[in-house]
C-alpha cells in the first residue's frame, strides 16, 4: 500500500515509517520539526541521540536496509504543501500523528494554547480537504487520545454510546470531558473528521490512544542511527518513561497529588501493531469508527510501585515522592474503558512487566550522561499563579 505518515519525525511516526517500509509498503513521511523546535524553546532534548533531520534518517535507513522512505519537510498548516503531497503521493492510507502532543505545553502561556489548537485543528482540516479532493477513497488513520473522554463516573465505550432520552433512543458520540487545551484539540479534530465522513463519504479510524511507553522497536534495534526520540522532561515526558528515567538517575519518582489518576497504557511496539491492524482493515467509505487503543490500565501509584520493585531487582534505590499536582484533574476516580475492537482484529498485546521496565533501565543508562536534570520537576501549572481579582 501507499502509506503517508504525517508527523514522521516524531517519537511514534519514525518507528511507524520503518515498520511499514520493511513490510513492503511504499512509505512517504511529512514533518515540519515542530517537536524539535519546541524542545529547543524549552532547552530540553531527547535522551536518545537522533539524527539531525528526516532526510538524514531516511538515508541511514537506506544504508542499513536498502529500502527507501520518502520525505517532505513542510508544515501541514500550509495548504500548498498538503495539496502537493496528496496530489503527488496519492496515498491509500494516511496515518496522522502530525500534531503538538503535550498537555503541559498547551498550558505554558496563552500563545502556547492558541498555537496548539491552531496547529492541530487547522492541519487536520487541511488533511480532510486534501482527501476530499485528491484521495477520496483513502483511509485516514488519525491519532486521537483516551484523554478525549476524561474520567467520567461511568464505563467508557469505544467512541459511541446508546442513549435513551424522553422515550427516544439514538447512538451518539460518547460525551467528551478533555482535561487540557491539547486534549480539547483532539476532541475538535474528532468532530471535524466525523463531519467529513458524513458529508463527503470519507473513511476514517480515530485511534483514541492511551499513554505510550518504551524506547525500542524491532526496527530501531537494527542500528543506533535509527533510534527514535525518548523524552522525560516535564513538558514532553510521559508518566512511565519519566519514572524509569527518574529511577535510573536517582531522582525521586514524581507522583502528582494522590496518584489515583488512572489511564490506559500501551507499549510502543503495540502502537505499531494497532496502527497496522487499523490500516489493513479499513472501514467502508463514509464510515467513521473509533478504537480505544491501549492494552492495560494503571493508576499512577501502581506504575510508581512497579518501577520501584523493578528498580530493587536491578539494584537501584528508588524513592517515590507525592508532589503538588500541577494539573487540575481527578486524583481518585472510577475508570473502566472498553478496548476490545483492536483485540477483535487480532492485537497481541505486549504487557508491562518488571522485566520490560528493567530493559528500559538498561537503555536509559546508556545515555544517562545526556540527562538535563533541571527539566524534570513540574513547572507548568493549569491554575493561574494568582487567584483572579473578584469583580
Ligand atoms: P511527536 O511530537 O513526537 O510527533 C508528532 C510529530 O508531528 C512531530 O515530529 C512534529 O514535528 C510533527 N508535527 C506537528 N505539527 C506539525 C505540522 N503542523 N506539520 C508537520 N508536522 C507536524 O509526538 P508522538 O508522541 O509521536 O505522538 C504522535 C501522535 O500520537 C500525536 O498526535 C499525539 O497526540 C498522539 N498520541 C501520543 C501518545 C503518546 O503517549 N506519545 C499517546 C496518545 C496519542
Ligand atoms: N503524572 C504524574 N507524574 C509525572 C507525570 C505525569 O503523576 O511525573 C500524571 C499526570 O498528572 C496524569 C498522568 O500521569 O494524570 C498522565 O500524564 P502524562 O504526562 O503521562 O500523559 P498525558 O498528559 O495524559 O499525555 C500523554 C501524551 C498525549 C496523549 C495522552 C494519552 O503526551 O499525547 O494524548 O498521553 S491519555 O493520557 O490517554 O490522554
Amino acid at each position: 500500500m501507499r502509506i503517508l505518515i504525517l508527523g514522521g519525525d516524531g517519537y511514534l511516526g519514525w518507528p511507524t515509517a520503518m515498520y511499514f517500509c520493511v513490510r513492503g509498503h511504499d512509505v512517504h513521511t511529512v514533518d515540519n520539526y515542530l517537536r524539535r523546535r519546541a524542545h529547543r524553546e524549552q532547552e530540553t532534548d531527547s535522551l536518545t541521540p537522533i539524527l539531525e533531520s528526516l532526510p538524514a534518517r531516511a538515508e541511514a535507513w537506506r544504508a542499513v536496509t536498502g529500502y527507501r522512505i520518502g520525505v517532505t519537510e513542510g508544515d501541514l498548516c500550509d495548504w500548498p504543501t498538503v495539496e502537493q503531497v496528496f496530489r503527488e503521493f496519492e496515498p491509500d492510507a494516511v496515518v496522522h500523528y502530525g500534531e503538538m502532543p503535550s498537555a503541559p505545553y498547551s498550558h505554558i502561556t496563552r500563545e502556547h494554547a492558541v498555537f496548539t489548537q491552531y496547529n492541530n485543528v487547522v492541519n487536520t482540516l487541511n488533511v480532510l480537504w486534501a482527501m476530499r479532493d485528491f484521495a477520496p477513497e483513502a483511509h485516514l488513520v488519525k491519532l486521537g487520545t483516551m484523554g478525549e473522554y476524561g474520567t467520567p463516573n461511568i464505563d467508557i465505550e469505544e467512541g459511541f454510546i446508546d442513549v435513551r432520552h424522553n422515550g427516544r433512543e439514538d447512538r451518539l458520540p460518547y460525551p467528551k470531558l478533555p482535561g487540557s487545551w491539547y486534549h480539547c484539540s483532539k476532541v475538535h479534530d474528532s468532530t471535524n473528521i466525523h463531519l467529513a465522513c458524513r458529508i463527503w463519504g470519507l473513511r476514517s479510524t480515530d485511534l483514541n490512544q492511551g499513554v505510550v511507553y518504551g524506547i525500542e522497536t524491532e526496527e530501531t534495534r537494527y542500528d543506533p542511527r535509527l533510534a527514535t526520540r525518548f523524552d522525560y522532561d516535564e513538558v514532553f515526558g510521559t508518566a512511565l518513561n519519566r519514572f524509569c528515567l527518574q529511577a535510573v538517575i536517582g531522582h525521586p519518582i514524581t507522583v502528582y497529588g494522590q496518584g489515583g489518576q488512572t489511564r490506559g497504557y500501551l507499549n510502543i511496539v503495540d502502537t505499531l501493531q494497532c496502527v497496522e491492524l487499523a490500516v489493513m482493515n479499513p472501514p467502508d467509505l463514509g464510515e467513521y469508527r473509533v478504537f480505544n487503543q491501549f492494552t492495560e490500565q494503571f493508576s499512577i501509584n501502581e506504575l510508581a510501585d512497579l518501577v520501584q520493585r523493578a528498580g530493587r531487582e536491578y539494584g537501584l534505590e528508588v524513592r517515590i515522592d507525592h508532589v503538588d499536582n500541577p494539573r487540575v484533574e481527578a486524583e481518585d476516580h472510577y475508570y473502566n474503558a472498553k478496548h476490545s475492537a483492536l483485540l477483535d482484529l487480532g492485537l497481541k498485546p505486549h504487557y508491562l512487566s518488571e522485566t520490560l521496565v528493567e530493559s528500559m533501565f538498561a537503555k536509559i543508562e546508556e545515555h544517562a550522561d545526556r540527562v538535563i536534570t533541571k527539566a524534570i520537576m513540574p513547572k507548568t501549572r493549569w491554575r493561574p499563579e494568582r487567584e483572579p481579582v473578584p469583580r
